[in-house]
């Protein structure tokens, strides 16, 4: 008897080398391991052996059964890594598919988005311009004489001496200006500059700032964009108010404030106690300005407005340190 077990191992041994795929495979798996195969083959003549040999006749067939079902294990998974590729048998049509990962839109983006879109309902058109200036477009167009603090070397990117970042989008619209007449309504989204940076400020921000032209504007009409495009970003019951205030390039001028959004305008952290949360700045163009683009200030007037995105982003999502929007840390932009 051990002479067949050899035999059916050489048997075995030699069959399965010329086996090339699974078919064949499995033909010779019945062969040998099934219910009526070689295998139980010998284990019912085992019953006839004597009682001297079973022993060892048992070991010996359970090592023959072990290795046929090592060698069988191996050829499959050799044979497997080759079909795979080639053959639709294998591929499992029920399993579930794998979940394409999708970016989202920067938070920043959003609030820029959401903006632009107001004021683009209101008939503004969207303009575009370069963020490296002259000095000419980022200061002195806009009436910002050469000894304003703004033109510091500590607040403003130099990149030669009558060249820098944008510190606003303000030239944009002086661009725009000097190419085309009014009546003009225009907003100029985008990023600009400043040497700065600490819990509420960035090197680079976005701004956008907004220019209407037109015959007979008045700051009531100032009044009235600033009072809808607000209420659209913040709600309609949103309080607003004006107080004087100062730029070089609008006369008069204003900061725009809203009743706080995180105490409804009873007093907290966030608005240092006053109810009230500074927005954005705005006036009526100054004549100088109008000079500088060759329009008649006798003809034409207009508004203008200039808002940070970030501020009003960190006031909508509630975030406290403006960094957290350029750490890209993904479990930080996931939550917009
Ligand atoms: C602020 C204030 C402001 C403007 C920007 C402007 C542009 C031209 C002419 C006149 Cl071309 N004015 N822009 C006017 C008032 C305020 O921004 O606090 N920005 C963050």
């Amino acid at each position: 008897m051990i002479e067949i077990i050899n035999k059916l191992r050489q048997d075995f041994d030699y069959r399965i080398g010329s086996v090339s795929n699974s078919k064949q495979l499995e033909q010779i798996r019945i062969e040998f391991l099934g219910k009526k195969g070689q295998l139980q083959g010998l284990m019912k003549e085992l019953r006839n052996a004597s009682p001297q040999e079973k022993p060892k006749l048992g070991k010996d067939i359970n090592l023959l059964k072990q290795h046929v079902e090592q060698t069988i294990n191996d050829k499959d998974v050799s044979l497997g890594s080759k079909s795979f590729k080639n053959s639709s048998e294998n591929f499992d049509t029920t399993l579930p598919g794998r979940k394409e990962l999708t970016g989202t839109l920067h938070p920043i983006t959003q609030v820029m988005e959401e903006i632009t879109s107001i004021f683009f309902g209101l008939g503004f058109q969207v303009e575009e311009g370069p963020e490296i200036e002259t000095d000419y477009y980022n200061f002195e167009a806009l009436n910002i004489p050469k000894d304003h603090p703004a033109r510091d070397m500590q607040d403003t990117f130099y990149i030669e001496d009558e060249t820098v970042l944008r510190t606003h989008t303000s030239p944009v619209q002086i661009h725009v200006m000097e190419n085309r007449e009014p009546p003009l309504r225009i907003i100029a989204p985008g990023k600009v500059y400043r040497c700065d940076s600490d819990v509420s400020h960035t090197p680079m921000f976005h701004q956008i700032e907004g220019l209407m032209v037109d015959e007979g504007l008045s700051f009531s009409h100032l009044k009235g964009i600033m009072n809808i495009f607000l209420q659209e970003v913040f709600g309609k019951n949103t309080q607003i108010r004006f107080r004087p205030s100062f730029f070089p390039f609008t006369c008069p001028s204003a900061e725009v404030d809203i009743q706080c959004v995180m105490c409804n305008g009873k007093g907290c952290r966030v608005c240092s106690q006053t109810g009230w949360l500074e927005i954005l700045g705005a006036g009526m163009v100054d004549p100088a300005v109008f000079q500088s683009v060759d329009y008649d200030p006798e003809k034409w007037t207009g508004f203008a407005f200039g808002l940070g995105i970030e501020r009003i982003a960190m006031l909508k999502f509630g975030i406290n340190d403006i960094r957290l929007f350029f750490e890209n840390d993904l479990r930080f932009l996931k939550q917009f």
